[in-house]
C-alpha cells in the first residue's frame, strides 16, 4: 500500500515515519513536508536510506500541489501530522496557523474524497479541551468533553477537528482523530519545554519557566504514541475520536526539577519568566476508548526522559545544525530537488 505521511520532517511525523518502514516494509510511504523552520531533513536520514520511503517537499495548503500528488500516486491511508504546532509562535502570529492548521487540512480532506482514498487520519491535540483548574486533581478530558481552546493554536486545531468531522459525515471519508498529550523525545524542535531545557542545560545557560511552573501536562513517549495510531489506524472506527495519554501529569516545575537532575545539573539554573498569556493550567486526558481497543504505554516518564536526555546529549551535532540554522541549508537542497513539478 502507499501511505502518505504530511508533516514527516518534522518531530513526531519522522518518528512516525521510522516506525511505520520499520513495521510495514511491504508499504510504500510518501512524506509530504513545506519545510518550515521546524521540518528538518536531517529528522529523516534514516528513512531516506529505505527504498520505500520518499520525500516531497510541498504545502498541505496548496491545493494545486496537493492535487498533483494526490493523482500521481495512489493512497491508500493518509495520515495528517503537518502543522503549526506552536503556541507561543501562534500568539505572535495567529495567519500561519489557520492557514496550514485549517486551510490545509481542509484541502487534504477534499483530495481524500476526490480520490477514494480508504483511510484518512489526523493528529489533534489535547489542547482543543481548555485547561482545567489547579486545584482539580480529578476530572479528565474525555473524548466528549466541551471544545474550549484558549490559544490561537489550540483553536485552529479544534477547527480542523470539526472538519474532520464534517468529511466523514457528509462525504461518508473514513476519518479517524486522536487528540494527544505532549509528547517528548530526540529530534524535538528546541522551542518547546524539555528540549529548552535540556539545550540550555546542557551549555550552564538559565532556564526559562513561565509563571509559577505550576501548570501541569501529560506526558507522553513519541514512540508510545506512533504506536497508539498505528493501533487507530487498525482498529479504529469511522468518525471516532480517540484520546492518548500517558496519565503521567506533571508540573512544569516537577519536570525541569527532573531533568536538571538528570544532567546532574542544579535547579538554581531555573530562571521565573513573565507567564504565556492566557496560559492553560492543567492538562490531563481519559484515554480508556484508546485503552478498550488493547493499547497501554510501555514507557513511563522516568524511563522516557532518561533516554531523551541521552538523545540530545548523543546527538549534540543534531541540537547544534539547528541552533546554529545550519539545517535550513540541507533543507534548501531538498526544497531544491524534491519539490512538486
Ligand atoms: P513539528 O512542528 O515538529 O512538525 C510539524 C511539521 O509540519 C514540520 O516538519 C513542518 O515543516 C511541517 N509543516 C508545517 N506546515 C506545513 C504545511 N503547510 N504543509 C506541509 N507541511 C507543513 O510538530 P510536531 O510536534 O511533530 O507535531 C505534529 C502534530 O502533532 C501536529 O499536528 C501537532 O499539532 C500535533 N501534536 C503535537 C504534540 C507535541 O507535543 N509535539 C502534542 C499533541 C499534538
Ligand atoms: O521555555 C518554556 N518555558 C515554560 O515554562 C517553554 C517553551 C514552555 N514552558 C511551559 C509552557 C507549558 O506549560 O511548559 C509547558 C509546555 O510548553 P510547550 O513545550 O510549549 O508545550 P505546550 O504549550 O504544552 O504544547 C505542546 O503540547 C500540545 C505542543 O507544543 C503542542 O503542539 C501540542 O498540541
Amino acid at each position: 500500500m502507499e501511505i502518505l505521511i504530511t508533516g514527516g520532517a518534522g518531530f513526531i511525523g519522522s518518528h512516525f515515519a521510522d516506525y511505520m518502514l520499520r513495521s510495514y516494509p511491504n508499504d510504500r510511504i510518501v512524506c509530504l513536508d513545506k519545510l518550515t523552520y521546524a521540518g528538518n531533513m536531517h529528522n529523516l536520514e534514516g528513512a531516506l536510506e529505505n527504498k520505500n520511503f520518499t520525500f516531497v517537499c510541498g504545502d498541505i495548503a496548496d491545493e494545486g500541489a496537493v492535487e498533483k500528488l494526490f493523482c500521481s500516486h495512489s493512497f491508500g491511508m493518509v495520515i495528517n501530522f503537518a502543522a503549526e504546532s506552536h503556541v507561543d509562535r501562534s500568539i505572535a502570529d495567529a495567519a500561519p496557523f489557520i492557514r496550514t492548521n485549517v486551510a490545509g487540512v481542509q484541502t487534504l480532506l477534499s483530495a481524500c474524497v476526490r480520490h477514494n482514498v480508504a483511510r484518512f487520519h489526523h493528529i489533534s491535540t489535547d489542547e482543543v479541551y481548555g485547561d482545567m483548574p489547579f486545584d482539580d486533581e480529578v476530572t479528565k478530558f474525555g473524548e466528549n468533553s466541551p471544545l474550549r481552546p484558549s490559544s490561537p493554536y489550540a483553536a485552529s486545531k479544534a477547527a480542523a477537528d470539526l472538519l474532520v468531522g464534517a468529511y466523514c459525515r457528509t462525504y461518508g471519508l473514513f476519518a479517524t482523530l486522536s487528540r494527544c498529550a505532549n509528547n517528548y523525545g530526540g529530534r524535538q524542535f528546541p522551542e518547546k519545554l524539555i528540549p529548552v531545557c535540556i539545550s540550555r542545560a546542557l551549555n550552564n545557560l538559565p532556564v526559562p519557566v513561565y509563571g509559577s511552573g505550576q501548570n501541569v501536562r501529560e506526558w507522553l513517549d513519541v514512540y508510545d504514541h506512533c504506536r497508539a495510531i498505528d493501533l487507530i489506524l487498525q482498529k479504529g472506527t469511522a468518525g471516532q475520536v480517540y484520546n492518548v495519554g500517558s496519565g503521567e501529569c506533571l508540573s512544569n516545575n516537577a519536570l525541569v526539577g527532573d531533568i536538571l537532575g538528570i544532567l546532574g545539573k542544579s535547579r538554581s539554573l531555573i530562571e521565573y519568566v513573565p507567564d504565556r498569556m492566557g496560559h492553560d493550567r492543567r492538562y490531563c486526558t481519559d484515554s480508556s476508548m484508546l485503552r478498550a481497543l488493547g493499547w497501554r504505554p510501555q514507557v513511563t516518564l522516568a524511563q522516557g526522559l532518561a533516554r531523551t536526555v541521552r538523545w540530545y546529549v548523543e546527538n549534540k551535532r543534531w541540537l547544534e545544525c539547528v541552533l546554529s540554522g545550519e539545517y535550513l541549508k540541507n533543507n534548501a537542497h531538498y526544497a531544491a530537488t524534491n519539490s512538486i513539478k
